[in-house]
């Protein structure tokens, strides 16, 4: 990891943690981890060429295949990096795909990872197969070149094939989804990071029986599933993919259902994991809140909800004065998936917030009334 604040010295290592634990889900063993403090990072290597030899001694010592950066590598970096160390060098950005695509169960998550993968790929690719060409090159058109060419060609014909197929299925999906939405119940769309307990949550409230587990990413493609309340309610509940922290926007982006689902939501479940530590918990809290608002999600249609209370019943107690959430404005809530604590008063408090929002806005009659809000 290139740590560009070098106040920083206790976040840097939870996010290094954080990235620790999704490679070592896909069963790879981690022999150690590297940083260098720094305010800019540079052009080459990201990192100083000194610190390219201190790895490449450790990769020797410890018969390394892998290296993962935590910050995201453009092409040429990461070029230089392979050649100069002679291991394969991945970021952050490629492990979380890797992980997806291990995960990814139906056809369209397949595809829009394809699609990310590609994208970043392309310009790593092209810099590579035009280097191998310029030093492959005994004469004017050589075989070098025609296999650059040619797979020029073939690298953006799949683009082209992977972008139509997504483009079909995608639409395939809207028209679904907008079915759903003709049948009028408000939707509410649980969103958090991965693991906080999302799907568990959209189970226990639903009576459905959606994958759940312990690694990263189980959820990939949103999933719907209806809520009858009382007689004139029912919601209509969606569940979507993980959060991760410094999640980098690109991948949001190859997921744009999850995103149309958050936009369009009617109100939003922000679900927290209260077994995190508590720095973890600001800074996901803090980052979450960003992620959402910058969808366009207005502030009044999130709620906080902190899950697994069951593990950890004592210090969720004064976790909304630890966190200062009423003064941020935000309403919130303890909840157990897993024991069913507090699901009742969940749906209630949705309840009202939904007919809250629908209310036209006060209009304010008297003199009196608006000197007051002038005032305020
Ligand atoms: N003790 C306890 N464990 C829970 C609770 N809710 C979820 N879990 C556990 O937390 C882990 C993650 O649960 P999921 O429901 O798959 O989490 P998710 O947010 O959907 O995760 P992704 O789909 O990977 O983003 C599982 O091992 C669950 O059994 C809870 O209320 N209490
Ligand atoms: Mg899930």
């Amino acid at each position: 990891m290139l740590k560009t604040n070098v106040h920083d010295h206790t976040i840097f290592r939870l996010k290094l943690n954080e990235l620790r634990t999704l490679v070592e889900t896909m069963d790879i063993k981690v022999v150690g981890d590297i940083v260098q403090s720094r305010h800019r990072p540079f052009a080459k290597f990201l990192i100083g060429s000194g610190k390219v030899k201190e790895i490449q001694k450790q990769a020797r010592r410890h018969n390394v295949n892998l290296i993962v950066f935590y910050n995201i590598l453009r092409s040429s970096q990461k070029l230089n990096l392979i050649r100069a160390i002679g291991v394969d060098v991945v970021d952050r950005y490629e492990i979380t795909l890797e992980i997806f695509d291990r995960m990814a169960s139906d056809t369209l998550s397949q595809l829009q990872i394809e699609a990310a993968r590609l994208q970043k790929l392309a310009p790593y690719f092209k810099l590579e197969a035009n280097l191998r060409y310029h030093n492959d090159r005994p004469f004017f058109r050589s075989m070098g070149e025609y296999a650059f060419h040619s797979q020029m060609r073939e690298l953006t014909r799949r683009q082209a094939s992977n972008k139509r197929e997504i483009q079909k299925l995608l639409n395939e999906k809207r028209q679904r989804i907008s079915q759903r939405r003709r049948l009028g119940f408000p939707t509410i769309c649980v969103a958090g990071y991965y693991n906080s307990g999302k799907t568990s949550l959209f189970n226990a409230l639903t009576g459905d029986d959606k994958l759940v587990s312990d690694k990263p990413f189980t959820t990939l493609s949103s999933k719907y599933q209806r809520r009858f309340v009382d007689y004139e309610t029912t919601f209509l509940f969606i569940d979507t993919i993980g959060f991760v922290i410094d999640l980098d926007p690109r991948l949001i982006k190859s997921f744009e259902i999850n995103l149309e689902d958050l936009r369009s939501a009617d109100m939003v479940i922000f679900l927290m994991d209260v077994t995190d530590p508590l720095l973890t918990i600001r800074i996901k809290l803090a980052e979450g809140i960003r992620l959402l608002r910058a969808m366009d999600i207005p502030r009044k249609k999130i709620i906080i909800v902190f899950n697994k209370i069951d593990l950890q019943p004592d210090t969720a107690d004064n976790l909304g004065e630890e966190l200062q959430l009423d003064r941020m404005g935000f309403p919130w809530t303890l909840v157990s998936a897993k024991e069913r604590t507090n699901l009742n008063d969940l749906l209630m408090f949705l309840k009202a917030q939904l007919t809250r929002l629908a209310e036209p806005p006060e209009v304010i009659q008297t003199e009196e009334e608006l000197k007051a809000v002038e005032q305020s």
